[in-house]
């Protein structure tokens, strides 16, 4: 697990502020947007970061390498097997292409692309970059039990502790909500522990936040609801062994 943290952090740091702070603080759209995903592809990786900058919460639709649900389903409804591929029932839009689809969510979402999302060509680079550390996770489908109600993922992207969550999701073609919970104050840059030490609670513009405070009396990334279950818990290694014995058959 050590070494497991540690590559994530790696890929966390290659990214630098990507995917951490929130650039939109407005009205969530009506519907989830939906994408069909592969956790450590680069390409994925850049609109997992506007969603979290934006705000936004997503239906993960997970695509391993020889995934049997969501893989054909997309090739059914969009003709091929490229990720990332991006619903939006709010608006009737539907694409492949990261770069078009970081435009699309900040044209509609927000006032247009910050400058860092001009040079896009850079940020795929950085992002493969930071799938490098990543590699030896396998991305291959190893597929779990299908959960009758989606699962409920407290994340954002960056979060070098929700990565393995969300790789675990992702190999075993498990879907489920991201509640985005990027940083929108100063205080919410201190960790949890150190929040605690210093009775620092922040007063967090954003809706998961704020329910996450509400429900569990603290923010502490990342957090797994399973509505199937009533079970709610922190902490990445508890969330693992949870969906093996939840959802692996105990593997
Ligand atoms: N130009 C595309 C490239 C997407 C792409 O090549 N994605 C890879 C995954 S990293 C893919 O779909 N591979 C096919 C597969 O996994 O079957 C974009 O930016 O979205």
């Amino acid at each position: 697990m050590a070494l497991n943290l540690a590559t994530s952090l790696v890929s966390t740091l290659v990214r630098s502020s990507n995917g951490i702070a929130v650039n939109r603080v407005g009205e969530k759209p009506a519907e989830l947007l939906q994408l069909y995903d592969i956790e450590n592809c680069p390409y994925c990786r850049l609109v997992r970061e506007a969603l979290t900058e934006l705000d936004l919460d997503v239906v993960i639709l997970p695509c391993p390498k020889q995934g049997q649900r969501f893989r054909p389903e997309l090739v059914a409804r969009a003709g091929k097997a490229q990720f990332p591929y991006l619903v939006d029932p709010n608006t009737g839009t539907e694409m492949y292409e990261s770069l078009d689809i970081v435009a699309y969510l900040y044209d509609t979402y927000a006032n247009g692309l910050p400058m860092k999302w001009k040079f896009g060509s850079l940020q795929t680079v950085g992002s493969m970059l930071a799938s490098a550390p990543r590699t030896f996770q396998s991305m291959q489908a190893h597929p779990g039990e299908m959960p009758e109600q989606l699962l409920e993922l407290y994340s954002f992207e960056s979060s070098p502790y929700a990565r393995p969550v969300r790789e675990k999701l992702c190999i075993m073609e498990i879907p489920y909500v991201v509640r985005n919970c990027g940083r929108s104050e100063l205080a919410e840059w201190l960790l949890p522990p150190v929040r605690k030490a210093l009775n620092v609670t922040p007063d967090s513009r954003l809706e998961n936040r704020r329910q996450l405070q509400h429900v569990e009396g603290k923010v502490s990334i990342p957090y797994l609801f399973d509505p199937n279950t009533e079970a709610g818990m922190f902490e990445s290694e508890d969330i693992l062994a949870y969906l093996d014995v939840q959802y692996g058959g105990g593997q």
